[in-house]
């Protein structure tokens, strides 16, 4: 129906209906019951926590999608320029508090529903995480939807909406054990089907190459196969706003054509077959962080994605009939690591092929539009393509790479003449048995900008992997942008007391928004009573992690002690392993103790948590042998309340914002030059707990920040990484004796049987000691002892981690956001106006 051919009173009628749910404590409790009554099919008295979860969760999600529909039925009128962030992963974690704290209707709710007989902590506890992502990865990204949603920047994300989310963790006999994560079980409220929206992906086939009118070659692609992608969208609501943005997730389904070619050959099973292989490309996110699986599936799921999201910004763009010269004054895309590089390429494709531009006019305009941001300088972990497995899936846009890197290496073959070392470098196509296509160089070929995720991270990646790169186009192309965390989630949701009680100090609760004004707290170290305040609120959550301990690792641990924390991906370069060690040395020398000398150790409870991924078997050891260490320090009345080691099992979002508000000390000890930023750093810093660290990723610009009396900084830093190596290598540097106490320890079976732990060892073997655990060893014991001392002296203590809060500013995600929109993406905010109806 046409709007305009209405009669007015139909106009009106439609009008009238669609004005906006008030937000008092009555319409609110209505709308639970309501679902209560309708959607669920459920009586007051065959309630549980769930399904009161699901009623306000419903009654949420009513509120959330109609700002949503504003926000978007708003901005196809005005058409600005959009920043699309491509992402294979988002880990969201839980939404409803978020929803609700955003929209500024949490105290509201909690009232409706505590009237209605439930409690909202308890319901709270019944949504279960959306963990599609690994780790900084992914959680980046959805901190960055909070804050271009918060800033009222026009964004959309794009990514996967997979079935099985990252595996769940459990551990048996001390081993990590993987079991699926079925998220979508009970039906997910917080995202909104559009089965309208279904986008044909090829794959496979051919390609047709034809002379046109003009004698000009043309290349036409011919898919073997098709897939359809269905949109989700998920809601992402700003804070204190109306402005309501989406994450479009794409999910695979089979095509009714291909089925029916199939069906009617009578081949019924085949048709079945395809099916269930369409079904496959966004079964599951692949489980690894920092390395690459190289499997065809990871590559199908990355074309699917890319293809759908293009042609949907594409078909966005084409509404508009603007010219294709202006495509990159209305589309900013940003490439979350290389993962969606093929966006890339398959634009190139759609207007060349497709829209029949030059290859000239094409390419500028995909190198407007495309920035890339890199996260890593782990080689395992760079991303390249078999030549063969790709021409099979995408023969086509082989042919539309082939020619990028050949127009390419003539530019620098001109720029640099008879260099073919140069060229051998920068190539997009690696010479190996068979060739690989090294997606790094094609996103920076590619793109206007390139950045990396912290002030040392992008000067690295400079030196380094695209050292050539900086050089044939100029330092302006590599910038740096410093990730940043959202405070609302990760102080204001995981840290309402603290929340509340800055707030109130600083008269009002602007700091949500310009975490700058963090640094009036500094003015308050000097008062005694507000300390108190700030170390009883620290307190209290130490006895809500204490509480969690107690329920998921059957441990009792003191909240007194010192809590030390270290929660992230298991890996190598994190090392987790060095603090074990570091533990098991600190367990050794307690149990040499006279009663008197232990009178004045400081208690500590060493906290771990994290998933190794499935087939990284060293990262499983260590798992393992931090559960071994814990069974026996654990139970060790020699020790008592000294020490106590857990392993928190399923670390993830929901669990973090348990612990983040709960340390006093975390660990970021990856050897230097390693870690590209870490954000979680940020996180504890912020809610007042101090790091103990190397001079690695952002704790060099978190250093800078909160001054050297208030962070724990030891090891050796990224240039000197090389050198030590080489020593190591070549002359043979004698091992850390306090080390060879703790390694001797294992070996004579303090914790099982030392078999097991062998592998682990030998990767500590001089020479072999790639992540400098035995180098850093000894600075690392001195600042342990260091954060000891300091944690004694109370008064002092409480001084630095209030500096710690409040020089915390610069690492809100709205400021990362502010400068990527300012510097890369060139887009302006718009504020969407509150009209009351739809
Ligand atoms: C992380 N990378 C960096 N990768 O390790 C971390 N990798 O230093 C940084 O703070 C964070 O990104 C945000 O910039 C990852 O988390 C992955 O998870 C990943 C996933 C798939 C493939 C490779």
């Amino acid at each position: 129906a046409e709007k305009a051919k209405w009669p007015k009173e139909t106009v009106d009628l439609w009008a009238k209906l669609s004005k906006k749910e008030a937000n008092d404590i009555e319409t609110i409790q209505r709308s639970i019951v309501h679902h209560v009554t309708t959607t669920l099919a459920r009586a007051a008295y065959n309630m549980d926590n769930f399904s009161a979860y699901q009623a306000v969760a419903l009654s949420t999600r009513d509120r959330l999608i109609s700002r949503w529909n504003e926000t978007q039925g708003q901005l196809s009128k005005i058409d600005p320029k959009r920043v699309y962030y491509l992402s294979l992963e988002f880990l969201l974690g839980r939404s409803m508090d978020n929803a609700l704290l955003n929209m500024g209707l949490k105290g509201t709710y909690d009232k409706s529903i505590e009237k209605l007989g439930f409690n909202m902590e308890d319901i709270i506890e019944s949504e279960v995480d959306a963990a599609l992502g690994n780790g900084g990865l992914g959680r980046l990204a959805a901190c960055y939807m909070d804050s271009l949603a918060t800033l009222d920047y026009p964004a959309w994300g794009y990514g996967l909406r997979y079935n099985y989310g990252i595996f769940q963790q459990r551990i048996v006999d001390g081993y990590q054990t993987e079991y699926p994560d079925y998220w979508l079980n009970f039906d997910n409220p917080w995202e909104l089907a559009r089965l309208d929206i279904s986008i044909q992906i090829g794959f496979g086939g051919h390609v047709q190459t034809t002379q046109d009118e003009y004698g000009v070659t043309r290349h036409n692609w011919v898919p073997g196969q098709s897939v359809q992608a269905i949109a989700y969208d998920v809601p992402i609501p700003g804070y204190d706003t109306e402005n309501c943005n989406n994450i479009r997730l794409w999910r695979s389904k089979p095509t009714r054509v291909f089925d029916l070619t199939s069906f009617n050959e009578g081949n019924y099973e085949k048709s079945v077959e395809d099916a269930t292989n369409a079904e496959k490309i966004t079964s599951v996110l692949y489980p690894n962080d920092n390395t690459m699986a190289g499997k065809e599936l990871r590559l199908k799921q990355q074309y699917f994605w890319t293809a759908a999201s293009l042609h949907d910004i594409v078909r966005r763009f084409k509404k508009s009939m603007r010219e294709w010269s202006d495509f990159p004054d209305q589309v900013a895309i940003q490439l979350n690591d290389t993962h969606p590089t093929l966006a890339i390429v398959e634009l190139q494709r759609l207007l060349v092929d497709e829209e029949m531009l030059s290859w000239d006019d094409a390419w500028e305009i995909v190198t407007k539009t495309f920035a890339f941001t890199n996260h890593t300088v782990l080689p395992e972990a760079m991303e390249k393509w078999s030549v063969p497995m790709f021409e099979y899936l995408l023969p086509r846009h082989l042919q539309i790479i082939f020619d990028i890197n050949l127009f390419f290496l003539q530019k620098v073959e001109k720029k640099v003449p008879n260099d073919r070392g140069l060229l051998n470098r920068m190539s997009i196509i690696e010479e190996a048995q068979p060739q690989q296509i090294r997606m790094a160089h094609l996103a920076v070929v590619g793109s206007h900008k390139v950045n990396g995720v912290a002030a040392l991270h992008s000067n690295l990646i400079k030196t380094t992997i695209f050292k050539d790169f900086v050089e044939y186009y100029g330092e302006e192309k590599f910038i740096n942008m410093t990730n940043g965390v959202t405070p609302r989630r990760w102080l204001h949701q995981s840290n309402p007391q603290l929340s509340a009680l800055i707030t109130q100090t600083l008269g009002n609760d602007k700091w949500l928004k310009d975490l700058s004004l963090l640094k009036g707290l500094a003015a308050k170290t000097g008062d005694a009573a507000f300390r108190k305040k700030w170390m009883t609120i620290k307190r209290n959550n130490k006895v809500r992690l204490a509480e969690l301990i107690k329920e998921r690792c059957q441990v009792e641990v003191s909240p007194d002690a010192l809590f030390d924390v270290q929660v992230k991906r298991i890996h190598e370069y994190k090392r987790q392993f060095m603090n074990i060690l570091s533990v098991i040395h600190r367990y050794r020398t307690i149990k040499s103790m006279t009663a008197a000398q232990k009178a004045s150790v400081q208690p500590r409870v060493v906290i771990f948590g994290g998933k190794a991924a499935p087939g990284y078997y060293i990262a499983k050891l260590v798992i393992k042998l931090i559960n071994s260490v814990a069974a026996v320090v654990n139970q060790d009345p020699a020790v008592g309340d000294l020490l106590k080691v857990v392993f928190i099992p399923d670390y993830n979002v929901s669990v973090a914002e348990v612990i983040v508000p709960a340390s006093d000390i975390s660990q970021h000890i990856s050897t230097a030059g390693t870690e590209a930023s870490g954000t979680s750093n940020m996180k504890f810093v912020l809610n007042g707990g101090l790091i103990i660290g190397t001079l690695d990723g952002a704790n060099v610009e978190i250093l800078e920040e909160v001054g050297e009396d208030n962070i724990f900084i030891f090891g050796c830093m990224a240039h000197e990484v090389e050198d030590i190596r080489h020593a190591q290598r070549y002359r043979g540097v004698p091992m850390d004796p306090a080390l060879q106490g703790v390694i001797s320890a294992i070996e004579k079976g303090t914790f099982e049987d030392p078999k097991i732990f062998q592998p682990l060892i030998s990767t500590l073997t001089v020479g072999k000691d790639f992540y400098l655990i035995s180098s850093d060893f000894a600075s690392y014991i001195a600042a342990n002892q260091q954060v000891d001392a300091a944690y004694k002296k109370q008064e002092e203590w409480s001084k630095k981690s209030i500096l710690c809060t409040a020089h915390m500013g610069k690492f809100s995600s709205d400021r990362s956001v502010k400068e990527y929109a300012d510097e890369i993406w060139n887009i302006k905010p718009y504020s969407v106006e509150d009209e009351g109806h739809l």
